[in-house]
């Protein structure tokens, strides 16, 4: 639109046959007192404007004796389709973004959601579980309780000390247990409590059945005291 402005105002002053290069000259000097002169006629914003140097060397490659077959309707159409150009973009951009993070989830171990049962490792390792009312680690937790009661709990809690060293009789080495410890480990206050401990007890039996662990923990797998009521 502005440059369809600029471009008009800039064909009516070009002389229709003499004197043409001085004149191309002198208005491409004049550029920001015609700027100013197009904000006052069309109260158009200075910001609306292009750069006055950029449009000035585009100018310069103008060839000034064209703009008298230029139909201003036709550049404020290419102003037009170029400024919603823009807006399709942008449109794009923000849907990336937005389905962002759907996808890195999606990308990850635990994609229950496209073939339900027929799923790549259904019902098995850590999506074992998955499709039943149950917590699937309450099935072992009798005998992942009978350790951690030997662990000397304190108000049901173990340390993050005591839960290190019965994990380490696993002989798995520190940085899978280190994965292991930060899934089970729910609120994150260094402690494992009885359902913590039996979740960790529980990743460690997947990994040493040589099955993968999860990156996030499942909606299954979360201990049921620690699933936030919807
Ligand atoms: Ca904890």
């Amino acid at each position: 639109m502005v440059h369809a402005y600029i471009i008009s105002h800039l064909k009516k002053e070009m002389p229709a046959v003499f004197g043409k290069e001085n004149k191309k000259r002198e208005l491409i000097n004049n550029l920001p007192e015609i700027y100013r002169q197009l904000q006052r006629e069309h109260q158009i914003s200075a910001g609306d404007f292009p750069e006055v140097k950029k449009m000035q060397e585009q100018l310069e490659g103008y060839d000034f004796t064209k703009f008298h077959s230029l139909k201003p309707k036709l550049i404020e159409g290419v102003d037009n389709m170029l400024s919603n150009k823009v807006a399709f973009l942008m449109n794009l951009i923000t849907q990336e973004e937005r389905s962002m993070p759907t996808q890195m989830v999606q990308g990850g171990a635990f994609d229950g959601t496209t073939a339900g049962p027929f799923d790549h490792g259904y019902g098995e390792g850590a999506k074992e579980g998955a499709d039943e009312e149950e917590w699937i680690v309450a099935r072992d937790k009798p005998a992942y309780d009978e350790i951690f009661y030997t662990l000397s709990p304190i108000n049901g809690r173990i340390s993050g000390a005591s839960a290190k060293k019965e994990m380490l009789t696993s002989k798995l080495p520190n940085s899978v247990l280190g994965k292991i410890w930060k899934l089970a480990d729910c609120d994150c206050d260094g402690m494992l409590d009885e359902e913590e401990f039996a979740l960790a007890k529980h990743l460690i039996k997947i990994k040493l059945e040589g099955y993968e662990l999860p990156s996030f923990l499942p909606p299954h797998l979360v201990p049921p005291s620690h699933r936030k009521s919807l």
